[in-house]
């Protein structure tokens, strides 16, 4: 045997060995294990159109011919790039999982890809930053995954074009080849970046995969060479019922949790912007969610099941900007007190709570995360079956105690609450959390129903805006400037009759702007009355509605506004009082 042959032959058996997965095949429960506990990643979203400074759409925004973008590319040159640093804030932060993009829309390899003469190599960047950041991740026990863009608007051979730069869209290119293409990079990611935690996929909605019929492929593929790392449902399609690992509702979190079509509870991660929407570095972003906002979004997905993956866009010479970084450090803070009633725990058995604030639960502990530290000192928690052993406040030594009547446990708090975002009461159950569903129910003795805003659930569609938020005592809805954005409450009644609703809120009337309109809907009946000036957001004031008539049983009310880009009002709640 000659020594080419013989070197080909090694060269042959180390490449395959590197093909090779790192671990041996887990099962569907032991592989999506980690994902369960962790809950909370850092998406990072970097690439020549953090360059621009505009936005990661930038390119297609501003119709900016692929000559001219590719100068940004070649402009690319991270020289402040720490990749153990970038790691470092991700801990800190209390995030178990990074997810960054290996290639956006725009077709940019952010790594050193034979498959492709459109990556790092043409920058003035010596290294590979996704080498660099796998090796500072492993260092961590950082899990790492790849956010990868099926869409890809410079690949010569993916169709369709954008609509602005060719008259014919659809015209040339080669989908089959594409696809090719695509999977060479993909083995790549999955053959020289170690264990890949996921792959999560994006630009699925041209349907590239599906219409050739090669999703099922390219997911067999990812198998074959890492048994273990998880796909989002956005290989397929951006809905639950495909056999992706988890689903993917972007930038708001689901007002029940993820469902399959059958009603079974799937796995799924909200993906969401510090900023208000600019997933790649945006130099003129100002609106910035608070440390409240996130820590509360945080405690909300996870009291529904889910993760959060919050996203970073670091800047062109790869710096996290600080707006960011304050914020992931305050969420790394809150999480070192009370992380245990966060990781590794399900969601609320509860589907509402009297109280402004969330549950999770973890073997035996219900966890009630406080966001409104009630003026009284005492927290209502209905429908417990459960006895109660022992109840405790995390990251306080002050005293609470507890006493239970039937189904209700009540506890009575101390002066001030150990954090003003949310504050944790972890209650040692007999055993995991048995609960008696109860809507929301008139008052025994005046016959009232209270909605308050903390009870209920925002149904939405895309880019949630709205917001529950409290402050003088009051729990309100504020930030409510999208009317898919829909207030929705579960009540129930136990026998027929009619009832006077009055809607409290509060109303900053703006110059020469219509205030717009409330619509209250209750089944097929509506009241809908104008939107009135009380004076300021946080003057609240009732105001009459109508009468509504209700069958014994349980209703949905839904609060919804025909106002759009500016806040409708600070809704607080709808009060039902029955007409005697
Ligand atoms: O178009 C992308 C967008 O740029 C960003 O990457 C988000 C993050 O999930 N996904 C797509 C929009 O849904």
């Amino acid at each position: 045997m000659t020594c080419l042959t013989r070197l080909a032959l090694l060269l042959l058996a180390a490449g395959f060995l590197c093909a090779q997965p790192s671990q041996p095949p887990l099962s569907d429960q032991e592989r999506l294990e980690w994902f369960k506990n962790d809950k909370f990643g850092l998406f990072i979203h970097w690439g020549p159109y953090s360059v621009i400074g505009r936005h990661e759409w930038a390119r297609h925004r501003f119709q900016i011919p692929q000559a001219e973008y590719d100068t940004y590319a070649r402009q690319f040159n991270p020289v402040n790039f720490n990749a153990e640093e970038w790691v470092k804030i991700a801990k800190n932060a209390g995030t178990r999982y990074i997810v960054i993009t290996s290639k956006h829309h725009d077709g940019f390899a952010i790594w050193r890809s034979k498959a492709s003469d459109y990556d790092m190599e043409i920058t003035p960047y010596a290294g590979d930053p996704l080498k660099d950041l796998a090796a500072a991740a492993k260092k961590e026990n950082m899990r790492l995954g790849f956010y990868h863009s099926i869409m890809d608007w410079h690949h010569p051979l993916y169709r369709p074009k954008r609509t602005w730069e060719s008259k014919t869209p659809e015209a040339g290119g080669d989908k089959g080849r594409y696809v090719d293409f695509m999977k060479d990079q993909i083995r790549e990611l999955l053959t020289g970046y170690g264990d890949v935690a996921m792959m999560w996929f994006d630009g699925e909605w041209e349907h590239t995969l599906r219409d050739l019929k090669r999703d099922d492929e390219v997911y067999d593929f990812i198998r074959s060479l890492q048994p273990n790392t998880l796909i989002n449902d956005r290989l397929y399609e951006r809905k639950p019922g495909n056999k992706a690992d988890f689903g993917t509702p972007e930038q708001f979190v689901p007002s029940t949790g993820v469902t399959d079509p059958s009603g079974k509870p799937v796995l799924w991660e909200s993906c969401v912007t510090i900023n208000t929407d600019s997933w790649g570095y945006n130099k003129y972003e100002t609106d910035f969610k608070t440390d409240r906002d996130l820590i509360r979004m945080l405690v909300e997905v996870v009291s529904k099941g889910g993760n959060l993956l919050l996203n970073v866009g670091p800047t062109p010479d790869g710096r996290i900007q600080p707006e960011f970084q304050t914020r992931l450090a305050a969420m790394g803070r809150w999480l070192k007190t009370n992380g245990e009633a966060i990781y590794g725990t399900t969601a609320s058995p509860f589907a509402r709570l009297p109280f402004f604030g969330r549950a999770t639960v973890k073997n035996n502990e219900l966890f009630l995360h406080v966001f409104g530290w009630p003026k009284n000192r005492v927290l209502r928690v209905p429908g417990l079956k459960n006895p109660v052993f022992s109840a405790r406040l995390l990251g306080s030594d002050a005293p609470i105690s507890f006493k239970k009547d039937n189904d209700e446990v009540t506890i009575q708090l101390p002066e001030s609450a150990p954090h003003d975002i949310a504050s944790v009461i972890a209650l040692k159950l007999d055993s995991t959390p048995v609960v008696v569903e109860s809507p929301i129910r008139p008052d025994r003795r005046t016959g009232i129903l209270e909605l308050g805003v903390e009870s209920s659930e925002i149904e939405t569609r895309f880019e949630q805006r709205a917001k529950k938020e409290n402050a003088l005592g009051h729990v309100f809805l504020t930030r409510w400037t999208r009317n898919d954005d829909v207030p929705t409450w579960n009540l129930a009644v136990p026998g027929a009759g009619r009832y006077r609703v009055a809607i409290s809120y509060g109303k900053t009337a703006r110059p020469n702007q219509d205030a717009g309109e409330f619509t209250i809907t209750v089944g097929a009946q509506k009241l809908s009355g104008k939107i009135e000036n009380t004076g300021g957001d946080w003057v609240f004031k009732s105001f009459n509605a109508g009468e509504l008539a209700l069958t014994a049983g349980t209703h949905t009310l839904k609060v919804s506004t025909n106002v759009r880009g500016v806040e409708a009002m600070q809704l607080e709640k709808i009060t039902l009082s029955p007409v005697r």
